[in-house]
């Protein structure tokens, strides 16, 4: 039992060791002492344990949890003391040299707005485990939707999110309810690339948790985004959707800016871009993140920004964003 603990914590030290950002110390703070941690089983464990071992491994077990919380709250507060650099804060826009990508751009403006509306910046890691993708977003092995995202594995057993949703778990297990945060971050897929199709690409998360949340709150906050990214407004078409992890759930779908909604190769003729999958929070995700789905409900969305990029720069091709091609992409300017 002591040489299982000292491994925790020495495993806990070499984590802290190598990070900087307070949304990667929250997500070792999950991991390390949260409900499924390795420290928390054994706690829990205690209950089934002889009288004895109780009374041997009981304090152990309890002033390691202890020292465990306090070696991260030290590691935040000395991160607070160095800088208070956040999402927003590292973005210049009086650069003379170089450019803004078009998505960082926008990636910038969207969460502005979210930020003004009340939403904390949050972000998670792109190597994820299947739990926090799949499982714990209501999507269990052996479910069908895991084939409509095609996924990356990797050897170590982990894999490259799929989508953006992993936040929604995280930050519920970090920050409890009520929740209003939104997450930025690059994703990955398998697929086969067209001109609105990459295998990487960029997502914002949304979640509201909240007493009496409703559609017409998502709807809201949907059509505040486009409306101040686009600043005019944006034709919309709502349908219905199928996501394991909302219920209901809906597509947006935004008229194509590339050819005014008449049809071309980038919307493949229809006139509509596919944007955002949005809906109410599934109680058993709530329920995943530790949330009373009787008392609280809760809306999520993922905008997808490479998109939106696409749309506002009116960039008629998604792949050319990763191309890497400088001359192209330094002629967009923050409009
Ligand atoms: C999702 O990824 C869900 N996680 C969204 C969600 C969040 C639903 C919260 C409910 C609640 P979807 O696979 O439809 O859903 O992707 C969301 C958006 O990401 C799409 O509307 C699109 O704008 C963008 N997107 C998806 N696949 C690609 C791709 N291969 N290349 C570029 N953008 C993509």
């Amino acid at each position: 039992m002591e040489e299982k603990i000292l491994k925790i914590k020495e495993s806990l030290n070499d984590a802290l060791s190598n990070v900087e950002k307070e949304a990667d110390i929250l997500n070792i703070k999950s991991e390390y002492i949260g409900k499924k941690s390795e420290i928390q089983q054994l706690l829990t464990s205690l209950k089934d344990m002889k009288v004895e071992d109780k009374r041997k491994y009981g304090s152990l077990i309890n002033n390691s949890k202890k020292e465990m919380e306090e070696l991260i709250s030290n590691k935040l507060e000395e991160l607070d003391s160095k800088s208070n650099i956040s999402f927003d804060d590292s973005l210049d826009y009086d650069l003379e040299i170089g450019s803004l990508h078009p998505i960082t751009i926008v990636a910038k403006e969207v969460t502005d707005i979210l930020k003004r509306m009340g939403f904390t910046v949050v972000s998670g890691p792109e190597m994820e485990s299947e739990y926090y993708n799949f499982e714990a977003l209501n999507i269990p092995k052996d479910h069908p939707a895991r084939d409509m995202q095609d996924t990356y594995y990797l050897d170590n057993g982990m894999l490259l999110r799929t989508q953006t949703s992993d936040n929604q778990i995280h930050a519920m297990e970090n920050y409890g309810a009520p929740l209003r945060i939104c997450a930025p971050g690059r994703t990955f897929r398998n697929e086969d690339l067209d001109a609105n199709h990459e295998n990487t690409f960029f997502q914002i998360e949304g979640m509201v948790i909240d007493k009496g949340v409703s559609i017409e709150n998502l709807m809201y906050v949907m059509q505040s985004v486009l409306r101040e990214v686009f600043k005019s407004e944006i034709k919309v078409r709502l349908r219905p959707g199928f996501f394991p992890f909302t219920e209901p759930s809906y597509e947006m779908d935004m008229s194509c800016l590339i050819c005014g909604g008449k049809g071309c190769p980038t919307c493949k003729h229809s006139g509509y871009i596919e944007l955002v999958g949005c809906g109410m929070v599934h109680p058993n995700v709530l329920k995943a993140g530790g949330i009373d789905s009787e008392e609280y409900t809760g809306f999520a969305f993922g905008i997808g920004l490479t998109r939106l990029a696409m749309m506002k720069y009116k960039i008629n091709d998604i792949r050319v964003l990763n191309s890497g091609d400088i001359r192209y992409l330094e002629q967009f300017k923050v409009q």
